[in-house]
């Protein structure tokens, strides 16, 4: 840094030697920014203070990093009161994420706990990302839509005609050069290496709610890879402690993992059902006679493997194919590369190029020791293991992100092979119930920064908000520039066709004049607005795990809203109403009088 000052500040400062000191008084600057001061000292003359501005930080390296960076941003307690990982810290930290205050907001402050019943010399780390200041923080940017807008500048690029634009656009590849992962041979990660003699009950998971069944690992990163193309998938599942080395593996249908778990079940089945034929069989089906080939085709092995395990989440009936699937978990690592693990993200994309792009550094993996996997180096604590593709067990009940518990289901089953970890690891987590909590700024975070991503596939969008009490996939309110008959409804179903947004119980779409993060202006449009009859629709399709009103688990019916202002070629033909807007010359009246009548009527 100090070699970079110089060299920009070479002609000014040419006799002085210029040191760069780190300013007490960051208050002022905005979080993301370290305050600098730089100051010249010329032999025999006091040292002056040249000039001081903010500049912003270099990436959080890992979880110290991250949580030195919160501490100086005045953004950490650390609590030295005993605290118990059974409902107590649970109880806490629900206390300090719904707290309000004039001094730190909504929200509270990040806790760092340092007297863990039952665990001592531990320390537990949460509430993190528990506020649009600490998510602005861990993402170092001042607005999250500054990400939105380097996305956008990615997508706007287009192919160099000529030298110039060519060398114009040398800047943006070698910034892309840093997104990639770099393997690097070894890291703080295998400061501790147990290949045996471990136990999970070693770290201080939480029990989060009364009626949880046991201990919820809640913020780890899965790390797996895709069978069919190399790539590595990172997300966030929660996993029960079932014992010392075993845990649930709370895969939902439709998350990446969960498909390369079905993928090396399809292999599986492929494989056991692909052996040499037999005599082919011969089956009376009434007058007919079908003669079955011994072996299945193997798109046939794959569909049927499917439809009797149902996609993975029952163990089939008859022939079951047994195998494993490789599986590595981070806990507490930098918080890029954690908020990547929630980031719904195209199942090609790999989390580590997203973590890249958001720190704007490269994240460092390392090889694990037992599984044919790489992780973050510096993470605090890794586990290694592999999941059996014909075992399943009973996982939940579990106090969700709804505000109820998800029912108990059956999943598969994590088998931890080798633990690694730092030095004293500390053990990041989270707790999810009613909103708003933690997971709910991860949720704003996730909306803003893919507004202009959901833009590419619906050009028409202007706006989303996601009310945290909506749950994330219970309620969307958007606004679209419409220009055609119908294009609410289409709107509607290239959003069920979206990724995670397949989810969304209730879409409501709204003209752009109306602000969709005003709730009030929503419901005084959308309720005005509509015909309920006319513009309600229904759609029937997979809908999220955790809903508990569904006639089956996972799959039920949708809604959405059409609440635009209907045209005559949609079949409206009475005249549409004016809204009641005061006019500019009595208004300018009134505000001539406001300051003495204001004070006349009590009014601020
Ligand atoms: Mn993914």
């Amino acid at each position: 840094m100090q070699r970079r000052f110089r060299h920009k500040y070479a002609a000014s400062t040419a006799q002085d030697y210029v040191t760069k000191q780190q300013s007490h008084s960051a208050q002022e600057y905005p979080p993301s920014h370290h305050f600098w001061k730089y100051v010249a000292r010329r032999p025999g003359v006091p040292s002056r203070i040249i000039f001081c501005f903010p500049e912003p930080c270099l990436a959080h390296n890992d979880l110290r990093d991250w949580i030195a960076a919160l501490d100086r941003a005045g953004e950490l307690r650390k609590i030295r009161t005993e605290a118990d990982p059974i409902l107590e810290i649970t109880e806490i930290a629900d206390r300090v994420s719904k707290s309000r205050s004039s001094k730190h907001g909504v929200g509270g402050l990040a806790l760092l706990f340092q007297n863990v019943k039952g665990h001592p010399g531990s320390q537990v780390l949460i509430n993190q990302f528990g506020s649009a200041r600490r998510m602005k923080l861990a993402l170092e940017v001042d607005s999250l839509d500054e990400v939105a807008d380097r996305i956008r500048a990615f997508m706007d690029v287009k192919s160099p005609q000529g030298f110039l634009e060519k060398v114009k656009m040398l800047p943006m590849l070698a910034e892309m050069g840093k997104f990639f992962p770099k393997s690097v041979p070894t890291g703080s990660c295998k400061e501790v290496v147990k290949r045996d003699n471990f136990s999970l009950l070693d770290f201080p998971i939480l029990q989060c709610w009364p009626k949880d069944a046991g201990r919820f690992i809640t913020l780890p990163c899965v790390i797996t890879r895709d069978p069919k193309t190399g790539k590595r998938n990172v997300g966030m599942y929660r996993m029960q402690i079932y014992d010392e080395r075993t845990t649930g593996m709370h895969w939902q249908r439709q998350k990446v993992a969960a498909e390369h778990y079905r993928d090396h079940l399809r292999a599986a089945a492929r494989a056991t059902w692909e052996q040499p034929p037999s005599a082919p069989t011969t089956t009376h089906v009434g007058a007919d006679v079908l003669v079955r080939p011994a072996a299945h085709s193997a798109a046939a092995s794959r569909v049927d493997i499917m439809a009797r395990t149902s996609g993975g989440s029952i163990l089939a009936e008859g022939d079951r194919p047994s195998g494993k699937m490789d599986v590595a978990v981070a806990i507490g690592t930098d918080p890029a590369l954690t908020f990547s693990a929630i980031v719904p993200a195209p199942p090609d994309v790999e989390e580590f190029l997203i973590a890249g792009f958001l720190r704007q550094k490269p994240v460092e993996l390392v090889k694990c020791e037992t599984v044919e996997l790489e992780v973050p180096a510096d993470a605090e604590i890794i586990l290694e293991g592999y999941v059996n593709l014909d075992e399943l067990r009973t996982e939940g009940p579990f106090g969700d992100h709804t505000g109820f518990y998800s029912l108990d289901d059956t999943y598969p089953v994590f088998h931890v092979t080798c633990i690694t970890h730092r030095k004293d690891p500390i053990y990041a987590t989270t707790i999810v119930g009613k909103p708003p909590m933690e997971d709910g700024w991860m949720g704003k975070a996730v909306e803003r920064i893919f507004l202009p991503l959901m833009k590419l596939t619906i050009p028409e969008l202007v706006d989303v908000n996601l009310p945290l009490e909506g749950v994330f996939h219970n309620l969307m309110i958007v606004s679209i520039r419409k220009s055609y008959p119908g294009q609410a409804r289409k709107v509607m179903n290239a959003i069920w066709s979206l990724g995670q947004a397949m989810f969304t119980k209730c879409i409501l779409v709204v003209d752009e004049d109306v602000n969709v993060h005003d709730l009030g202006e929503v419901t005084l449009k959308v309720l005005n607005n509509i015909d309920p009859e006319r513009d309600i629709q229904f759609t029937l399709g997979p809908v999220d795990s955790l809903d508990h009103a569904s006639r089956l688990p996972n799959y039920g019916s949708k809604m959405g809203i059409d609440a635009t202002r209907k045209w005559s070629t949609e079949g409206f033909t009475r005249p549409w109403p004016d809204e009641i807007l005061m006019d500019q010359k009595t208004k300018s009246l009134v505000d001539s009088k406001w300051k003495a009548l204001a004070k006349e009527l009590g009014i601020d």
